[in-house]
């Protein structure tokens, strides 16, 4: 029987378990990433495990998020993770070098290779043919030290890509397309592996577009094959060495397969506020918009900028839209400069930004009151933007650049004649901006500088025999990390001091939570359908335990947030019958009598509504591993444990 390429790359980094659906197995991770705003903490969680130098072919440290400096915070942060990262053996790219997915793809992603970053986004390592994984900080730390880092066996579901992208239409609007299809939920437990015709009429960057944005799909990644193109993208950044040819046996066996017809694909849009809420833009078309931002770890590439460029050439951003353009990493910009693209986007009025996450994470361009901003970014969740009442449309840069012109919706089909900008032969190479780890030798002279905003981070105890507690939040489905614990210009600053941060722990949803958990010595969050999707961020799961939440009682929940939960030492817990949600209502009193017992034996779990008066199953969603690791409170109190 054939095999995916999937199967065989788990196979390579296979440490243990058996590779069978639904059962958890521990890979080797080749590479790993970190950028600065989950940085800090996985640091922090690094050095508490007391490993002297890192253990993978190759880690490195991105400043990207928090360049904003209001403050002393974010530069602090940046000199630490510069002096840790020195200290034991981790790559640094500088603030400038731009945003850990662009460059990693440009300078470090190998085929066939596994990688994790504590950055949701990881898997556009696919793009290359990686088996990527975003994976909270604490996970990262692990794999940094030679640790295994675990996942259960998803399906692999084949996207047979066929026909090739009509002139105008984007990458993006081929994700969306997958988005409007299969929602923010169809992804979840599957891994998609891209196969079929079409894959050969997609350039790399294309590629890791679509593989970025199946995060959205809460996919647990996303991989296409490594081909001529891949080779000729790594000869073109001076990498060919690090090209193999890879992909699927010809009778590969799948677990789920669909079709993607990229000819029949028009150009899209997400809605507010969710990345699946996708509508034809053709629908949307004459309908006023207020701001347009290009760039993100999505689509900030040296092709999607030159396509920008030659829509704005010789024009001017319409009087009533600000265009913000942030080239993905120093190599575009250098490019797009030496080219003289640069100059025709200044030209037009473009307000250019640093090679960064910037607006994507609501680092400075919020939208005015009510604003229409299209956005060539992967997320626009409400309030994230930094506009409470934003309205944000997730959009390809060539929609957002014919909008940006007309300041309505504008399909760029209607832009008439199409120049096809093709891939360049050599990207201009230059790592100045990426500093070598020190020496073996030299590493226990490098003194690691923190500054006062470093603050430790919470460690659970072991799991109580029973818990008796609040339901001190009820919350609907689709709650994002962007919902427990915010990001943005104000809170983002203060992501390695967690007793700051937990003032505005789920901020969105209600502002009295934590006050009330103070108040309440914590409690129990309920959650609907898809908990947790979104960001990596462990702090998602850190500030509630520092809030004294002790466990999340939720329809389902997204992969990574899951896996959070657990490192944290909280209980991820599910309800057998979905109706029973309704039953529980805020502030009733909850008990989990004997859980200690039932989590560690796997007895069935019952929880009590003691305040009226039921009592139903509910079930935990753990792995063998991560039972013993809530039991334990927490991945480090486990791995402590074990040695
Ligand atoms: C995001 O896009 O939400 C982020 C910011 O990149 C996060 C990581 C974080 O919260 O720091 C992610 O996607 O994991
Ligand atoms: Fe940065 Fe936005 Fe990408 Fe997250 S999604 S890594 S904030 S550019």
């Amino acid at each position: 029987m054939g095999k995916t390429l999937t199967r065989k790359i788990l196979e390579k980094h296979l440490k243990s378990g058996e590779i069978r659906l639904g059962t958890d197995i521990g890979l080797k991770i080749d590479q790993t990433l970190t950028q600065d705003a989950t940085g800090t903490m996985a640091y922090l969680e690094f050095e508490a495990m007391g490993v002297p130098r890192v253990k993978t072919e190759r880690s490195v440290a991105y400043i990207d998020h928090n360049t904003l400096q209001t403050g002393f915070e974010n530069a602090d942060d940046h000199r630490y993770i510069q002096s840790v990262a020195k200290k034991h053996g981790i790559w640094f790219s500088r603030p400038g070098n731009g945003i850990c997915h662009q460059v990693h793809l440009e300078r470090f992603g190998i085929p066939g290779k596994t990688l994790i970053g504590s950055d949701s986004h990881t898997p556009t390592g696919g793009g290359l043919g990686m088996l990527a994984f975003g994976a909270g900080g604490l996970d990262v730390a692990v794999a940094m030290g030679g640790g295994e880092y675990h996942i259960t066996v998803s399906k692999v579901l084949k996207v047979e890509l066929t026909g090739a992208l009509s002139p105008w239409v984007s990458a993006k609007d081929a994700i969306l397309e997958l988005l409007r299809r299969l929602s923010v939920k169809g992804g979840v437990g599957r891994i998609l592996e891209y196969t079929g015709p079409g894959v050969a009429t997609l350039t790399v960057p294309e590629r890791a577009t679509i593989t970025n944005m199946g995060t959205e799909l809460g996919a647990t990644t996303s991989v296409f094959p490594s081909d001529e193109v891949t080779r000729a993208f790594l000869a073109a950044q001076g990498r060919e060495a690090d090209w193999t040819p890879l992909g699927a046996d010809p009778d590969a066996v799948y677990d789920e397969e669909m079709t993607v017809d990229l000819s029949a694909i028009e150009p899209l849009a997400a809605c507010p506020h969710s990345p699946d809420n996708v509508r034809p833009i053709a629908e949307l078309a004459g309908n006023k918009i207020d701001q347009v931002c290009i760039g993100s770890c999505t689509n900030s590439s040296y092709l999607d900028l030159m396509r920008v460029a030659s829509i704005l050439k010789g024009k001017t951003v319409h009087p009533s839209v600000s265009l913000v353009i942030a080239p993905g990493s120093k190599q575009v910009y250098t490019m797009l400069a030496q080219n003289g693209a640069l100059a025709d986007l200044i030209a037009s009025g473009a307000r250019i930004l640093e090679c960064a996450c910037g607006p994507c994470i609501g680092m400075g361009q919020s939208p005015n009151s009510a604003g229409i901003s299209l956005r060539t970014f992967n997320r626009n969740f409400e309030g994230r933007s930094g506009t409470a009442d934003g309205q944000v449309y997730l959009v390809s840069p060539e929609t957002a650049a014919a909008s940006a012109l007309t300041g309505v919706f504008t399909d760029p089909r209607t832009l008439g004649a199409f120049e096809k900008i093709e891939i360049p032969a050599s990207f201009t190479v230059n790592d100045n901006m990426i500093v070598a780890p020190a020496s073996k030798e030299e590493a226990d002279s490098v003194e690691v500088l923190r500054g006062p905003n470093i603050k430790p981070f919470p460690v659970s105890g072991p799991l109580p025999e029973s818990i008796t507690a609040k339901a001190i939040l009820k919350v609907g489905d689709n709650i994002t990390t962007d919902h427990i614990m915010p990001a943005g210009a104000k809170i983002l600053p203060y992501r390695s001091n967690i007793p700051y941060l937990s003032n505005f722990c789920f901020g969105v949803c209600d502002k009295e939570f934590p006050a009330r958990c103070k108040q309440e010595g914590g409690g129990i969050v309920i959650g609907g359908a898809n908990y947790g999707q979104g960001s990596s961020r462990e702090h998602a799961a850190l500030v509630p335990l520092y809030l004294g939440v002790k466990a999340v009682l939720a329809k389902s929940y997204a992969r990574i947030h899951c896996a959070n939960l657990a490192n944290a030492g909280i209980l991820a817990l599910q309800f057998k019958n979905e109706s029973d949600y309704d039953r529980i209502d805020q502030m009733d009193v909850l008990s989990l009598p004997d859980i200690r017992r039932a989590i560690k034996e796997k007895l069935p779990i019952l929880l009590r509504d003691e305040t009226k008066g039921f009592e139903i199953e509910v079930i935990p969603v753990m792995t063998d591993r991560e039972r013993a690791m809530v039991a334990a409170g927490g991945l480090l109190n486990y791995t402590k444990s074990l040695s």
